[in-house]
This record gives C-alpha cells, sequence and structure tokens, in this order.
C-alpha cells in the first residue's frame, strides 16, 4: 500500500460513471488514448481512483467506464503497477448486491435503494461478461495507500474521510470506517461539518496530507492538510484529481461534458465556516 515515489500521481476523484470526462481529464494531464488504450510508455505518471466509479450514471455510460476501467488496469499494470484503484462505498454495495451476501436483507427500502442509488448492480445482473470484469477489478481494489515521500511530506489517500485513528491501519473496522463515513442521508438537515467534526478538529497545518473523496463539493475543499477532491462531476460539476509529484501538490478539473443527463443533488458543504 506504499507507492513508489518516483512515479508522478494523478489521482482522481469519484467517476462514477463520467467516463467522457475521465478520458479528458487523463488527457489533460498529459497522458494519450488510442481506441481507448492509454499510452503512458513515454512518461512514469500513475492513475489512482480513490473509488466510486460506478453508479448514478446511464447504463451504456456505466458499462463504458467498466470496460475502459478493466481494459487499462490490465494494460498499465503488465511491467509494473501504474494503474491503482481505490474501493468506495459504491462499490461495495454492488459487489453486495450483485453476490447475494446474506447479511444484506432484502427489505422494499433497499430495494428502491438499488434502483435510485446503486443502479450498476441491475446492469450487472443482466450483463455476465461485464459482471465478471467488476468482480475481477473489485477483487483488487485497495483500502487505502499512502505516498511516503520524506519526514515533511506524505500523502494519504482513502475513498472517505476518517478518524485518524483509523487511517492506515488494516483491522475489519478501519477498513469500513476509510470506505464510507457516517451517512449523509441518515442525517438530513445536518451540516456537514457537524457530522464529521473530527475532519477539521484533527486537521494540522503540515505537508501530511489525507486526500479523499466520498462528499460530493462544489469545489475541491481544503482545510489546512485535509482535502476532499470529489467535485461532484455526475451532479453537473467537474472532475478534479490531484496531482502528486515529488514534494509537490497540485490540482486539474475538467468540466461536466453534457454527454449524459447529470444528477441532482444538494450541496452539503465541508470546511463551511
Ligand atoms: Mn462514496
Amino acid at each position: 500500500m506504499l507507492l513508489p515515489i518516483d512515479n508522478e500521481y494523478i489521482v482522481i476523484g469519484d467517476v462514477h460513471g463520467c467516463i467522457d470526462e475521465l478520458k479528458a481529464l487523463l488527457i489533460q494531464n498529459g497522458f494519450k488514448i488510442n481506441e481507448g488504450i492509454i499510452d503512458a510508455s513515454l512518461n512514469n505518471k500513475a492513475i489512482i481512483l480513490l473509488g466510486d466509479f460506478i453508479d448514478k450514471a446511464t447504463p451504456q455510460k456505466l458499462k463504458d467506464t467498466i470496460e475502459f476501467i478493466y481494459q487499462n488496469y490490465y494494460h498499465l499494470n503488465q511491467k509494473e503497477q501504474r494503474f491503482y484503484i481505490l474501493r468506495g462505498n459504491h462499490e461495495e454495495m454492488v459487489y453486495r448486491y450483485i453476490s447475494k451476501d446474506p447479511t444484506l436483507e432484502i427489505t422494499p427500502k433497499r430495494l428502491e435503494e438499488k434502483k435510485r442509488y446503486y443502479n450498476t448492480a441491475s446492469l450487472l445482473e443482466k450483463d455476465s461478461d461485464l459482471r465478471d470484469k467488476f468482480l475481477d477489478l473489485y477483487q483488487n481494489l485497495s483500502i487505502w495507500l499512502k505516498y511516503d515521500y520524506s519526514s515533511d511530506f506524505s500523502v494519504t489517500l482513502t475513498h472517505a474521510p476518517c478518524q485518524e485513528r483509523y487511517l492506515a491501519k488494516d483491522d475489519t473496522i478501519s477498513h469500513a470506517k476509510m470506505v464510507k463515513s457516517e451517512s449523509r442521508s441518515k442525517n438530513r438537515g445536518v451540516k456537514l461539518d457537524d457530522l464529521i467534526p473530527y475532519i477539521y478538529q484533527e486537521a494540522k497545518d503540515n505537508q501530511h496530507y489525507h486526500i479523499f473523496g466520498h462528499l460530493s463539493q462544489p469545489d475541491i475543499r481544503k482545510y489546512k492538510n485535509k482535502i476532499c477532491i470529489d467535485t461532484s462531476a455526475i451532479y453537473g460539476n467537474s472532475l478534479s484529481c490531484a496531482i502528486i509529484q515529488k514534494d509537490k501538490l497540485s490540482f486539474n478539473s475538467v468540466p461536466f461534458l453534457n454527454k449524459q443527463k447529470s444528477v441532482t443533488q444538494k450541496y452539503n458543504i465541508l470546511f463551511d465556516f
């Protein structure tokens, strides 16, 4: 889970089936894509997806996203690892639906949620080839990654924000905390900063960054060393990445390209103080 420090990393937030924006963001950051295959032979760049690459988009875009990620995951990782993917709560939930997880109680509410929020599940149930590709990728997802450049500069990556006591730990509880934080849908009306106060309370003025996605935001939200890069692509906003190059961190985005219908939501803003 330690990333080699001689690569440059393009760390991309929640894709949610925004395949056109994913390709545009990669091209904007120096990758060439020929007939769906990423050519990374000319550079030392590596790609990291922060999880939640599925759900919310149209079935065709979801299929194209899984196919693109599957093909390039194996293409880029032939000689050395150049493509990493973290597990998001959406991959986990869809996995539980399609593998008929006995601990997932199927209530009418669950079936409604499956249709509304986890629409990749029914797509995979109808398309066994795509299902096999998703399951194959699922087995390769990481829970956290760390880029440890020096005693002054490091970056820890997770899908969701979490307390530092769980960060980069490998017990079951810590893993769950890094994949999903306190539910916003179960706490409607609660300000995000009140729901997960630890994220600003534990923030420090140093360069040991914690970068995460999961909390769809109108822009990149940064407070001290805590950074959220989920900028709500599928909600019609933008897809963003953090770029890690030696001991430098920068950011880049592409706007939603309107090649599919966006989803609506009301923002609950992080670090809104
Ligand atoms: Mn998420």
